[in-house]
Order: C-alpha cells, then structure tokens, then sequence
C-alpha cells in the first residue's frame, strides 16, 4: 500500500477478511490519512475456520465497491484475492458471483498461500477461476514468500502509463518539472504534461506542507490538453491563484486558475491550434506586490500566417477578466509572436512594469537574421497595446536566428534583458527614456492691424522674439548629466509666401541641456507683410536627442511624447470690442426654389442666399451645404467654392474679411439626377461658420423637400359610334354595338405600377348594355349600380377595348347617354403624373322623329323638276339633242 501510494495519488484500498465472519477490515473511507490507514492493516486478527469466498467477493461487490464506501463511479477496480484453502462452507457459487454485472470490468489477482493451495489441484482451478487469466494467479509456499511476488504486483497495479488505463496509473511519465514556478509565498509548482495520459497537471508543493498535492481538471478533461506546459500564479491581499497553461485542451488551449480551495476557473482559447496558455506571465504593473494583468501567449494564432498573439487579462475581483491583446507588428505573417513573454522592470521610467514579447520567427530575409522581442510599456490604466520598441538582431548588427524564442530580466538600479536566441543569449542594457517637452514663447504674439499690408515699399521693422525652453519631465536631468539636443525651426511652415524671415538662423541648432540650463539665447524674426492676413502665422520647432561624442547614448526619448510644437502668432482683428469680434450673418432669408424634386421632370432645383453681416468682420466666413446624392452642383455664383466627394459645397464668402455692412448673394444651383429614386424625402443643411474666435457656427438651416419620380403618360380615349340616332321603329328591333377605346401613350420610366380604372355608367332608362369583352384579358370586371368597373395594371404603353352591345327600347328626352371614364393611380408618394390621367367618353343616345306630311313630297317633286331642266340644259348645250335630231335628218333624207 505505502508503495503504491508514493507513485498513486489516487489509489485507495479496501481490505475484507472472509472466514467465519467477512468483515470489511480497512474501507475505502480510510485512506486519507495514510499512517493510520497502515496502523490499522497492521492490527488485523486473522480469522479461522470457514473458506467463504464467493461470499467474500460478493460482500467486495456490494459492500465495498459501493458509493457510500467511497468508491467512486467509472474508477478503475481491482481485486487481490489472498486465500490458504479451497473454498469451504459457502452457500454462494463463485460462477454466480463471478458473472455479477458488478463484477464487470474489474480486473482480479488470486495468490494461493500455504499448502493446502499450492499442492491442490482443485484449489487452483479455482484461484484461476477467480482471477481470469493463468498469468494473474501466483502462488507462495507460506505468507512470508509474499515479498518475492509484490513488486511484480506493484508493477502489474501501477502499471506502464499510457499503455495500461486505471485508477492510479497516472503519473508515469507525467513529465513533471516541464515546467517550473516558485511562487510569492514559497510554493513550489511542477507542470507535468504527460500526466492522466497528457492530460496533464500540477503538482504543487505548499512551503508548510509535507505532502505534494496533484492538480488537474475536475470534469473529465480531453487527453492530450499538456496542462502544466506553463505555470505562474498570482496574488491578491487574501489569496493566491494557481495558474497553468493547458494550450491542447478542446484544441484551442485554455489557462486553468486555481485558488487555494482548488476550485478552478477555466479561461478558453478563442482559435483552434493556436496553443493558447503555451506561455503566461502574471504581471503586477504597479509594483505594489499584487497581480493586476495576466498575459498568455498563442503563439500560433493564425490570421495569414502563424503570427501569433499574447492574451491580455485583468484581475478584476479574484477573476480574470479579458482586456485586449497584443500584437506584434502586421507585416510578418509567421513571426510567433508571444512565444516568450517577460516582466522587465520600469525601463521606461514611469513607475510602471514593462514588458518584452518574444517573436521568434520574424524574418525580412529567410536566409538571415530571425526573431525580434517588442517592448510594452505599462502605465496607470494597464498595458499599452501598441510597442514602444521593436529591436531585432540586425539592429545591432548580428545575425542571430530565432532571437526572442526566450526572454527574461534582471538588475536592480539599471535593467537587462536577457534574450535567447539558438545557440546563445544576448543580454540588452536597457537607457532610461526622458520625456522634453519644448515651449515657445512669442514676445509678439498679434501683428497689429496698421500691419497688415503687403505694400512692398513699406519697411517692416517689427521684430519678432522666440524664446524656446525644454523641460524635462520624466527622470530628470540628474546634476553634471549633459543632453545633446538638436532642433529644427519651420516659419509659417504651411503657407508658400512666407510671412516671417530671419536673416541670421541655422537651419538646425545644437543645444547642450544640463540640469540648470534648458532655454538657448532666444531668436529674432521679421515680419514681412501679408497677402493673407488672417490665417495664423505657424511656428514649428522639432527636436531629436543626439548621442554624446564617445558614441553611447545615456538617455533615449519617449516613443509616446512628441518631438514637436508648435507656436501661433495671431492678426489683430477690427472689431467693435476689443478682442471679441462678434459677427452676425442669419441665413433666415433664404428658401429652396421648389418643395417638390420630380425626378425626370424638375430641371433644377435652386436657393438663392442674400447674405448681409449686421455685426463686427467675420474672417474666412464659409458655407457648407451638404446636399442628398440625387442632387449634382451644377452651377454656384459669384463666390469661390470648393465641391468635395461627400456631396458638399464649401462656399468661401469674402474670404478673408466679410467685412460689417457687406453683403453678398449666393445662388446655387442644382440638377436633379436623371435615375430612378425611393428617396420621398431629402434635406439640404447649410451650416455658416466663421473664423473669428475659432472656427464658430454662426448659422444654420435644413431645407426639406419631397422627391418623386415622373410619370409622364396620358390617356386617350373614343367611343364607336359617338351617337346613337334611333327611330321609334327601330328600337328594341336589334342589338347595336358599341366600342370604347383608351389609349395609354407617352413614356413610364420609373416603372410605375399603373392601376387603370375605366367606369362605364349608363344615365339611361330603358336601354340594357352588356360587355361583350375587354383587351388586355388580365383586366378584371365588377357591376355595381348600374356601372361597370374595368380595372387593368400597366406598366407599359398599352390600349384598352371594351366592347359592349347595347339594347335600346326607348329613349326619354335628350338627356341619355352612356359615359365611358378612364382615370389612371399610382402609387403618389413615390411618383408624381405630369400629364393628362383622366379620359371621359360620352355616347349620347337621341330618338329621331318621324313627321307624316306632304309638304316634303311636294318640295321634293318641284326640287326634282328643277334639276331635270338644269339637266336638260346642259345636255342642249353639249348638242345632245341635235346630235340625236341630227341622225334623225340623216335617216329621215335616206327615206
Ligand atoms: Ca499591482
Ligand atoms: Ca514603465
């Protein structure tokens, strides 16, 4: 038991003695506490008489190998079997016993002892029997031979991890020590990958405790997660956290946090493979002796590549909370980044720890130099996710491979870091970075307003004094320490036409900074007149630290501050309080030229601004209008304007000065876009700023307008016949067609929906119309109240029939028509119709008389004698009849 426990953290024992009585001797119950546990297997009686051990393997089954005893679901069983006798007195079977399903999967020793079993042929069937297997059966000749066989036992209990599954099997090539912490309060850590078949752990030992204690998973945890690859811990005022990297477990690693009670918090990886947990440092940024950061490291985290990323966690409340990530930099598609991670002290001097991250495999050259360590530099609110520093081998020179495969520090007053790289270490000597900050100080600040003049022949004589100082923020210039500062003036840097020279400057100036000298003799400028005479006047100065003469550096600057300021000297301004102009310009006046766009219809859209400034100068006084997509410029007067991208429209008013009293008129024009639009609404803002304090809203507007598409059909539209005559005799005599056309013309560019809607109403009494058919067929019919509605969906030009037949039995008065009416709909909000939409058709229906008289018989006859003379007439005149009596001579002389 003793042996099997210093290699088994797991293993428990039971035993059970059967023979007059079976009694449970030692319970799974009792192995916490080792010594006592012996002590008591120590002070076992044996018992005599009966040889009960079917019996004996049945109270193993159900009264040891139960829950309530301590046995533990799905661990692995086993049974030795020590007996001196054949079985004796039984009433229990062992084929009975043996086949019990408790019995399945636990696997059984049988040793004979003495005797009675050795030489016994039937008691040794039955040890096999009860053991299974001939191999599993061993036999001594008296109690104290038993030695000879126990570590061949040991051996088959322990078994070859990896190889041979059980309870108790586990640490058996576990690899601990793969990896290695002591912690704050004296505690050993060991990561051992391989254990509980790489599923791994740790086995910690307490400062205080004798014992090792075995952490792992509490869940059945996958194989192969390598917990233990890494190990740190962290401390808070009341405890500590036990951390380990698992970067296998789920494939996509995870960092196990166990406090002093063992309970555990899992922090999972957020990418497959990308052997999150591979590395973890515990950080304490403030250096007040407490952990603030964890940072872990997935080296193999893959966007293009395998670029790597370290986790970045906060410890929030005894837990780890996410609080970014750092990267190395995007170019280096297979850099590994994050496969070392170490806490450097405060290179930097801000009293916050900083950290170096290993990238191993950068590389500009495949065949050269690899790897390169970024340096992170805490400050008050935790880490800062962009590097300060980057430095690779070939920054001083050599060509080491896979540099920053291992990093760590050491040093008190001044910082080393120590990087691995294959086959040796470089150890880097950190410089303490010193924060400048230069100020300039402009004895002139204002050009006054007689100034402002270009008139060459005018002598300028203002002088313009700069005095520039540097001041040491942050590790201060100790006594005797000398700077070497290096500076840069730019005059009126943004302007072409300089409005400042200087006769007697050098392009760069060296300063020697020491602890009570920080400002150079100050610089004189002139001041040569303006064409803009507004616009500040920009003074930048930058600045570098230069390495002293013997060539090494003592102080570097902060990557974070900048090396550059600059200084503005302003133009007096003419207004009514002295240094306050207050301009007034409203825009209140202006209005849109019309409140509907009609897309394919409006030709432009316009605003005409009046603008009168009714308070002090306004400088660089600008309209900004920002107008919708459907809208091009098409044409702005009279000012200077700009047209950006974003569908905006910088008007310059009187830029500079649009001076008190002035006014000016804007007029801009727009075009509408000739494409279709589901816009119903859009806006134009106009926003008037001026310069005077700043850049100042002075004013603002939004023009709304609706939008629509044009719909530029019309109708026609016809009856066949247009009248019906009917005499009294020919009523109600036969059926008479009539026929309505409408016709649809014009163009649909938008693609509107068209709902055609024709109603055909009779205002008659006794005539009957019935349709016959209607053209195009999809039209659909209804009858109500004497009106037939027709109703059609069209998109494109199109005619529309309806034929009808009308029965007439009477007509009353004049009054009677039938009336055909065609009107078009559409959808409103997003179309507007520009033509004619409504047809209406009149078929009139008129009884004709029939007036019995002589009188047109009479008039009829005289009219018929008349035209027989007129007749007669002509014919004499065209010799008809002489012709005739001619022949009539002719025959009557041949008589
Ligand atoms: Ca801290
Ligand atoms: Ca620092």
């Amino acid at each position: 038991m003793k042996n099997v426990w210093t290699s088994c953290f797991s293993c428990n024992f039971a035993i059970v003695q059967y023979g007059s009585k079976i009694r449970t001797e030692l319970s799974l119950l009792e192995n916490d506490n080792g010594t006592k546990a012996l002590n008591k297997v120590k002070s076992i009686k044996q018992a005599y008489n009966l040889t009960r051990t079917a019996s004996a393997l049945y109270h193993v089954l159900t009264e040891v190998f139960v829950p309530e005893n301590g046995s533990k679901n799905n661990s692995k069983k086993m049974i030795i079997l020590l007996s001196d006798g054949e079985m004796m007195g039984d009433n229990r079977t062992l084929e009975g016993v043996l086949n019990m399903v408790e019995m399945t999967g636990v696997l059984r020793f049988a040793i004979g002892v003495g005797p009675l079993v050795v030489n016994k042929t039937r008691a040794i069937k039955q040890m096999v029997q009860i053991s299974g297997d001939e191999k599993r059966y061993f036999n001594v000749s008296n109690y104290a031979a038993l030695e000879n066989i126990l570590s061949s036992l040991e051996q088959s209990i322990i078994g070859i991890e990896g190889i041979q599954k059980g309870a108790g099997f586990h640490l058996q090539l576990a690899e601990a020590g793969f990896s290695s912490h002591l912690t704050h309060e004296g505690s050993l850590l060991f990561g051992a990958v391989g254990a509980y078949d790489w599923s791994g752990g740790i086995i910690m030992k307490r400062e205080k405790e004798k014992i090792v204690t075995f952490l792992n998973a509490s869940t059945e945890e996958p194989r192969f997660s390598y917990l233990g690859y890494s190990v740190t811990s962290a401390h808070i005022a009341t405890k500590m956290l036990y951390i380990s990297g698992a970067p296998r477990y789920n494939l996509t690693g995870a960092v196990f946090v166990f406090d002093e009670t063992f309970e555990e918090e899992v922090l999972p990886g957020d990418q497959v493979g990308s052997y999150f947990g591979a590395v973890l440092l515990a950080l304490d940024v403030d250096g007040d002796e407490e952990t603030d950061h964890l940072l872990v490291g997935a080296p193999h985290f893959h966007i293009r590549g395998e670029e790597g990323k370290v986790l970045v966690f906060r410890l929030h409340q005894g837990r780890f909370e996410r609080d970014g990530a750092l990267h190395g930099m995007e170019k280096y598609d297979y850099a590994r980044f994050g496969s070392a991670i170490a806490s450097i002290g405060d290179v930097d001097g801000n009293k916050h720890m900083d950290v170096a991250v290993g990238a191993p495999l950068e590389t500009d050259d495949p065949t050269g130099p690899s790897g390169s360590i970024y340096i992170f530099n805490g400050f008050k609110e935790g880490l800062k996710q962009r590097h300060s520093q980057r430095i690779s081998p070939s920054d001083f020179g050599m060509k080491l491979v896979h540099f920053g495969q291992a990093v760590s520090a050491f040093g008190s007053t001044e910082n080393f870091i120590s990087v691995g790289s294959e086959g040796g270490a470089t150890v880097l000597k950190t410089l303490r970075v010193i924060i400048i900050k230069p100020k300039l100080n402009v004895k002139t600040d204002i050009i006054p307003l007689v100034q402002q003049t270009n008139d060459q022949s005018k002598q300028y004589d203002e002088l313009i004094s700069l005095q520039v100082c540097f001041d040491a923020r942050k590790n201060k210039i100790i006594n005797n320490e000398e700077l070497l500062i290096e500076y840069q003036f730019d005059l009126d840097f943004d302007k072409e036409e300089k409005r400042l020279s200087c006769d007697n400057c050098q392009k760069t100036v060296n300063f020697t900074m020491t602890s009570n000298r920080s400002c150079p003799d100050p610089i004189k400028f002139n001041f040569v007149g303006c064409d803009d005479c507004f616009s500040p006047i920009k003074i930048k100065l930058n600045f570098t630290l230069r390495a002293p003469s013997n060539g090494t550096p003592v102080r570097v600057l902060d990557v974070f501050s900048s090396n550059e300021v600059i200084q503005e000297i302003q133009f007096e301004k003419e207004c009514k309080e002295k240094g306050r102009c207050q301009s007034d310009i409203s825009l209140t006046d202006s209005k849109l030229s019309t409140n509907t766009v009609i897309i394919g219809f409006t030709e432009t859209l316009n605003i005409t601004f009046t603008l009168t400034n009714m308070g002090d100068n306004s400088y660089m006084t600008t309209l900004t209008l920002t107008y919708p997509k459907i809208l091009h410029t098409k044409k702005i007067e009279p000012v200077q304007y700009e047209v950006t991208n974003d569908n905006q429209i910088l008007c310059k008013l009187l830029h500079p000065n649009f001076r008190r009293d002035a006014q000016v008129t804007v007029n801009v024009i727009w075009q509408p876009v000739k494409e279709k639009s589901d816009l119903t609404n859009a806006t134009i803002s106009a926003v008037l700023t001026g310069g005077n304090n700043g850049t100042q809203k002075l004013d603002s507007k939004i023009y709304s307008f609706g939008v629509k598409n044009a719909l530029a059909v019309q109708l026609k539209g016809k009856a066949i016949p247009q009248r019906f005559s009917v005499t009294e005799e020919e009523m109600s005599k036969e059926n008479r067609e009539l026929q309505f056309i409408f016709e649809l013309f014009g163009k649909n560019e938008y693609r509107a929906k068209i709902n055609a809607t024709i109603t055909i109403k009779k205002e008659v009494q006794n005539t009957d119309l019935k349709i016959l058919s209607v053209k195009p067929t999809n039209c659909t019919l209804s009858f109500l109240e004497s009106t037939y509605t027709i109703a059609c969906i069209l998109t494109d030009p199109q005619v529309i029939t309806i034929n009808t037949e009308t029965y007439i039995r009477d007509i009353q008065g004049n009054n009677e028509k039938i009336i055909a009416t065609a009107q078009l709909t559409f959808d409103e909000n997003v179309y507007e119709g520009i033509d004619i939409l409504k047809k209406e058709v009149v078929v009139i229906l008129s009884k004709m008389t029939v007036v019995k008289s002589i009188a047109p018989i009479i008039c009829g006859s005289i009219g018929g004698l008349v035209f027989l003379i007129i007749l007669i007439i002509i014919l004499i005149k065209c010799g008809f009849f002489r012709r005739r009596h001619k022949l009539e001579r002719v025959g009557s002389s041949h008589q």
